[in-house]
């Protein structure tokens, strides 16, 4: 069987990123969307040798469509209830819907089961959450997770190809000696922006009255409802480095019983989507680089926190539009072909 898709933001990063996945996996579409705000409508984009023509998303755009990918952004709010008012199943990389009850929050290798919940919505979590919670999960299933201390390296792409753009052009600035400027980082809608090329910034998103951003409440908010154990302690620091593409995580845990580095690793090796890179003698260890274009979430650095009873430290890094992003809604899609829920 084959299905109609729907790509809502086809020519922002993840939307592209849609397209090469579906290409890559053999995704069983029928007809296929590409939706976008007015201001990219008309663009022509060349997929699996056929020229596609971006429409702009109207309400109506989403007739006859089984499956609507939604890359992200504001635009979700207004057509998600639309797509599901016309039948489709809407599966959503924004965050507004994400903490809403009625809305399963899915990585699928940790909690597909809460997919058969769904009302029309299903939601991807936020990158930085994805990449954490496939290392916790083997983690928490067998030793129970009492606390996460987490901060996170997150690269530019995370926040748009403008971001990606500042990057280079800063680089290339400094490399001629020309004045850096900067007008996206660390988010395009504040009023003060910083340079990233030889610099880190300590905030994603906005900040929100208890003085953590919105990014690092995403990763307390969204693991408790995916792992659904609200019991975790988690505390986050969001960072913006100079990377393209992938996000790196530095994880401490504290667990209620004792697990030993050998089983640790054993777990995660097991876990589907997880790869151990882990050999200090060899210099092997999970580097954003090498990790992008990879669907895996790679961990390395497995040690004991010997500062506290029970304690583990991990390097996660993952590339966050293809599994942060892209991949986990195709994989959320896939399963639900699979399971017969579309
Ligand atoms: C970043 N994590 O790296 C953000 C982007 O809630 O889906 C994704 C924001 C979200 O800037």
């Amino acid at each position: 069987k084959k299905y109609n898709v729907a790509i809502l933001g086809a020519t922002g990063v993840v939307g592209q990123e849609f397209l090469k996945l579906i290409e890559e996996r053999n995704f069983p579409y029928a007809e296929l969307k590409l939706l976008a705000s007015e201001r990219s409508a008309g663009k022509k984009i060349e997929f699996m040798g056929k020229t596609f023509v971006v429409e702009e998303a109207v309400p109506d755009s989403f007739n006859d469509v089984h499956i609507a990918l939604f890359a992200g952004g504001s635009a979700s709010k207004t057509f998600a209830p639309e797509a599901v008012k016309r039948g489709a199943v809407v599966i959503d990389n924004s965050s507004t819907f994400r903490m809403d009850p009625n809305v399963p929050l899915i990585v699928p290798e940790v909690n597909p089961e809460a997919i058969r919940n769904h009302q029309g919505i299903i939601a991807n979590p936020n990158c930085s959450t994805i990449i954490m919670v496939m290392a916790l999960k083997p983690i928490h299933d067998r030793a129970k997770i009492k606390r996460v201390v987490v901060s996170t390296y997150q690269a530019v792409s995370g926040a748009g190809k403008e971001a990606i753009d500042e990057l280079t052009n800063q680089v290339k600035s400094i490399g001629a000696n020309r004045p850096v400027t900067a007008k996206i980082l660390p988010s395009a809608s504040l009023e003060k922006h910083y340079q990233i090329a030889f610099n880190l910034i300590p905030q994603i998103d906005k900040f929100l009255d208890s003085g953590y951003t919105k990014e690092e409440i995403k990763m307390v908010d969204e693991t408790h409802k995916i792992l659904n154990d609200d019991s975790i302690g988690i505390t986050a620091t969001t960072v913006r480095v100079p990377v393209y593409r992938s996000h790196s995580e530095s994880v401490n845990i504290e667990l209620e019983k004792d697990l030993s580095i050998e089983e640790t690793k054993a777990l995660l090796a097991e876990f589907p989507g997880v790869v151990v890179q882990d050999d200090p003698v060899q210099m092997e260890y999970p580097m954003p680089l090498f990790v992008s274009d990879r669907d895996e979430v790679f961990v390395g650095r497995i040690r004991k926190d010997s500062s506290v009873k029970y304690g583990l430290n991990m390097w996660v890094v993952g590339d966050q539009i293809r599994k942060g992003a892209a991949l986990n809604a195709l994989q959320i899609a896939e399963y639900m072909i699979d399971n017969n829920l579309v």
